[in-house]
């Protein structure tokens, strides 16, 4: 996360010149904007950045234009270009806080600009895997395989059984149901494994990585699951996405999951 702040006085006469709707102003905004991206990068590059050329980086660029709008109202907007390959980067977050505050016969504008960059670039782990946006890459094999069989197809594809943690990942396995209406016959359709189990102690349910399900963040179970000793598999029920148990050695699709 980086962190900028640009701090300047700007006197009140020149503020309300370039604030004016006049396209014969151009130069001055321009000459601000300017300002404004100098004093960014300097904030940003330390004493090495400190000169007023464009702004250059192979990971990304931005720029900050300050504009008071008719109601009197000081604007930000901020424009940000990097140089995210394909669709598989996360998305990057920018927030502007915007403050003016008077003093004597200058206005203080502060503006601080917070830009959340993606953890890291990633890519689909291996065919077949769409991604999620914010979440990660998602797979529905249904090629039928037993529990055990599944959590180690999914580390061969350098993925893991999925684990939901929320209910907006539980919402976003629902298209890769739709996309796959027909599977098997019956009640199996509706099932795939899971990265759950209560194979440690019964009833003491937990994710691949020895996390409850509470502190995994999503417990959902279908009406009258979990069952009992002859089921210690976790599953995922098409219907919303709910949990159930099933014995492990039944042949089940099974979704993989990749974090972002
Ligand atoms: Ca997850
Ligand atoms: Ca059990």
């Amino acid at each position: 996360m980086l962190m900028i702040v640009a701090p300047f006085y700007i006197n009140r006469a020149v503020a309300e010149l370039l604030a004016r709707p006049v396209g014969g102003l151009l130069s001055s905004r321009m000459f601000r904007c300017e300002l404004l991206i100098c004093m960014l990068l300097w904030s940003a590059g330390g004493p090495a950045a400190n000169h007023c050329t464009s702004p250059r980086s192979s990971a990304f660029k931005f720029s900050i234009t300050s504009r008071r709008n008719s109601t009197g109202h000081w604007i930000a907007e901020v424009k940000l270009e990097h140089n995210a390959e394909g669709k598989e980067v996360g998305p990057w977050e920018v927030d502007v806080d915007h403050v003016t505050s008077k003093c004597d016969n200058s206005d203080l504008i502060t503006i601080a600009a917070t830009i959340a960059a993606p953890s890291s670039i990633s890519k689909p782990p291996a065919a077949g895997y769409d991604l999620v946006p914010g979440l990660g890459y998602y797979k529905l094999h249904t090629d039928v395989k037993t529990w055990h069989e599944a959590l180690r197809a999914c580390e061969q594809e350098g993925a893991h059984l999925v684990i939901i943690n929320s209910e907006a990942e539980a919402k976003a396995l629902t298209p890769f149901w739709d996309m796959n209406p027909k599977i098997l016959n019956g009640a199996p359709n509706d099932w795939a494994h899971a990265g759950f189990h209560d194979l440690y102690k019964e009833g003491e349910y937990l994710t691949i990585f020895n996390q409850t399900l509470v502190g995994a963040g999503y417990v959902k179970w279908y009406p009258g699951d979990p069952h009992g000793v002859n089921q210690n598999c976790g599953l995922v029920i098409r219907r919303d996405n709910l949990l159930a148990d099933i014995p492990c050695n039944e042949k089940q699709p099974f979704f993989c999951e990749k974090e972002l």
